[in-house]
């Protein structure tokens, strides 16, 4: 008798950050893992496996990974959305982890094989002044990247997106979810964001000339016209792309922004579906699709996301923040590994607590990574390590205009 799935359990650990692990046990002993962790909302995703998706997989057959995941998607009734979506992944990315260990190979090879030789990330770099943050490139570069997202305080604002606290290490602490009852409070005033940037861009290329890609993420902040006139300031400055420019729920929004500029776009961390990128993608209207594998259903989906996309001229940017475990991580580089339309793949390093969590195989040389050859995903789960870090309550911060206004974040 061919072996079924016995136990699915769900780990909370938080080695410098929460991370939420899907262990899945078979019958003849084999475990596959899934990354499972929503940043902030950590819990609703446990609730949703253990109550609701865990007691489906008892004796499924591991091997059918499509199916199970059409029975978990279409078998809700109630579609889509982070919490389902994140609990799908898991399941998704554990059966793809035991279904290789089984073929005895790194899951790249069950994807179609290895399509390059190495996996081009970019890195984070941020500073409140521009001598800081010229300072921070400067790390990355002698890291080996030669792609860097470029994030900078603004004059007259305390604190925005991707700039740490003034009390916290600038060049290195990149992680905006704190362990605090209420949410941490950033301001925003957009006029003074885009009087600010196209300066600190063109010192950025005067100090580090052409070759450096560079990478600028304004997360969800501005109107379409606003996003056009950033877009316009920058486009002397030769970005590789500008990410979020504007929120997503509205994809006819990016009609405005891509008459208006050609500066390139990247977006859909927030997104869960193909569905959210129709426009977008069948339009044409942005380059890259941010989607994590943690956050979009997994790797069945993912891989149908990024070959849609690729009809259309459009390349992967799997998102890839600390908030995604190293099994999530590892997922996205079997994945960028193996299709065609690679684009980049964003690393923000994990704590150095959650390497002694999640031992990995992949590997990161000169700015780009290898997924590894071990059989499966390549990371294991080191339970004990686990224990020693239990779950801290965690929120990601909100904005608010100079008049208190709530902004987006
Ligand atoms: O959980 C939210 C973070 O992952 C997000 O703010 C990071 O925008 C982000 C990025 O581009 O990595
Ligand atoms: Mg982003």
């Amino acid at each position: 008798m061919s072996a079924v799935i016995v136990d699915a359990e769900v780990v909370v650990t938080c080695p410098g950050r929460n991370y939420v692990t899907l262990v899945v046990t078979t019958s003849d002993g084999r475990t596959g893992l899934g990354d499972a962790t929503l940043n902030g909302r950590e819990l609703a995703v446990v609730a949703m496996l253990q109550e609701h998706l865990v007691p489906l997989l008892i004796g499924r057959d591991p091997s059918a990974i499509e199916d199970t995941w059409q029975y978990l998607y279409r078998g809700a009734y109630w579609r889509r959305g982070p919490v389902s979506m994140a609990a799908i992944a898991a399941i998704d990315v554990a059966l793809w982890d035991l279904k290789a260990q089984s073929a005895g190979m790194p899951l790249y090879q069950l994807l179609g094989g290895a399509s390059r030789t190495g996996i081009r990330a970019y890195g984070h770099a941020t500073g409140r002044t521009t001598p800081e943050l010229i300072d921070s490139i400067s790390q990355r570069v002698a890291e080996g990247f030669t792609a860097v997202r470029v994030q900078t305080g603004v004059p007259g604002l305390r604190r925005v997106y991707g700039i740490t606290a003034a009390d916290a290490d600038a060049a290195e602490s990149y992680e905006p979810a704190a362990a605090l009852d209420r949410p941490d409070e950033e301001d925003w005033d957009t006029a003074a964001y885009l009087r600010h940037i196209p300066q600190v861009f063109a010192a950025v290329r005067e100090r580090f000339g052409d070759e450096l890609a560079l990478l600028h993420d304004a997360h969800h902040r501005l109107t379409p016209s606003e996003a056009v006139r950033l877009g316009r300031s920058l486009e002397p400055f030769d970005l590789f792309w500008l990410e979020d420019p504007t929120p997503g729920e509205n994809q006819a929004a990016f009609r405005l922004i891509r008459q208006g500029t050609t500066v390139p776009i990247a977006t859909g961390e927030v997104f869960t579906t193909v569905w959210d990128y129709r426009t977008l993608v069948e339009e044409q209207l942005i380059d890259y699709v941010r989607s994590a594998v943690t956050h979009t259903g997994g790797i069945t989906p993912m891989r149908k996301l990024l070959d849609y996309a690729a009809h259309f001229q459009i390349k992967s940017a799997i998102h890839g923040p600390s908030d995604i475990s190293p099994v999530g991580m590892a997922a996205a580089l079997h994945l960028d590994f193996a299709i065609h339309n690679f684009g980049i793949q964003e690393y923000m390093p994990h704590p150095a607590e959650a390497s002694r969590v999640f031992p990995a195989g992949y590997r990161f040389e000169r700015g780009h990574f290898t997924p590894g050859d071990a059989p499966g995903l390549g990371v294991t789960f080191d339970r004990a390590a686990a224990a020693e870090y239990p779950y801290r309550r965690a929120y990601l911060p909100v904005a608010r205009l100079r008049d208190g206004t709530m902004h987006d974040w």
